[in-house]
């Protein structure tokens, strides 16, 4: 049995270093929400991934996770309808969201989306941090940055991911990371779902997010 599920809970360290960084984490499901009421109320730290549609959140979650279908993924943006738990390591939840700002999909599901995305980023005090995906090859929209002003409001941490980076090469990705670095005013870490690039990097920075270190 694995460690992480046979410890009692006094024993288990909220993150450990040695868990998170190399290789694999231990992820699983826990369940797809549409509304805040039903989201676990247990006090554990929430870690949201957010970006526009089709960025690549889910993909990047299965990547840290080592497990191809553990969240699901569509070359079709508007794959992610919902609130999607992961429990972490026993420690904490990474939750995927629904992407915003794709135009194809109907007026009025956009706006239950957006909604809900809203009141959750918004509201309550479980979200601890939050990930945002820009693909490496795009401009941030109005969209990114109204969500960066909303976290910065609620003095929130972000660590900003530049994604796809295998579809530039290196020098233009340095130079995207740079850029958003420059804009945002936070730190942005280059990552390919592909290569695993990045993975490390990412690992580590969200487990300084975790222990309160962002
Ligand atoms: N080349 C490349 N393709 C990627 C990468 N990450 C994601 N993709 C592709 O991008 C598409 C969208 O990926 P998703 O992970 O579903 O994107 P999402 O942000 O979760 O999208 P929504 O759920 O619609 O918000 C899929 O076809 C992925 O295979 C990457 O690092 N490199
Ligand atoms: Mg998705």
């Amino acid at each position: 049995m694995n460690a992480a599920v046979s410890a009692s809970a006094e024993e288990r360290p909220a993150v450990s270093r040695r868990r998170m960084t190399p290789g694999r984490i231990d992820c699983r499901f826990v369940g797809s929400f549409y509304e805040l009421k039903q989201l676990p109320q247990d006090r554990r730290q929430q870690i949201a991934f957010a970006g526009r549609s089709n960025v690549g959140k889910s993909t990047l979650l299965n990547r840290l996770a080592g497990r191809r279908k553990l969240a699901k993924v569509s070359a079709t943006p508007g794959k992610t309808q919902s609130l999607n738990f992961f429990l972490v390591n026993d420690g904490f939840y990474f939750v995927d969201l629904p992407g915003y700002g794709y135009a194809r999909v109907p007026k009025q599901v956009k706006a239950g989306w957006g909604k809900l995305i809203e009141d959750y980023l918004l509201g309550g005090d479980a979200l601890t941090g939050l990930i945002l995906l820009l693909d490496c090859r795009r401009d941030p929209t109005a969209e990114d940055y109204q969500l960066m002003s909303w976290l910065q409001q609620r003095e929130l941490p972000v660590i900003v991911v530049v994604t796809k980076a295998d579809k530039l090469n290196r020098d233009k990705v340095r130079r995207k990371v740079a850029q958003v670095e420059d804009q945002f005013g936070v730190a942005a870490v280059a990552f390919s779902s592909l290569s695993g690039q990045g993975k490390r990097e990412l690992l580590a920075a969200i487990h300084d997010l975790v222990s309160g270190k962002l």
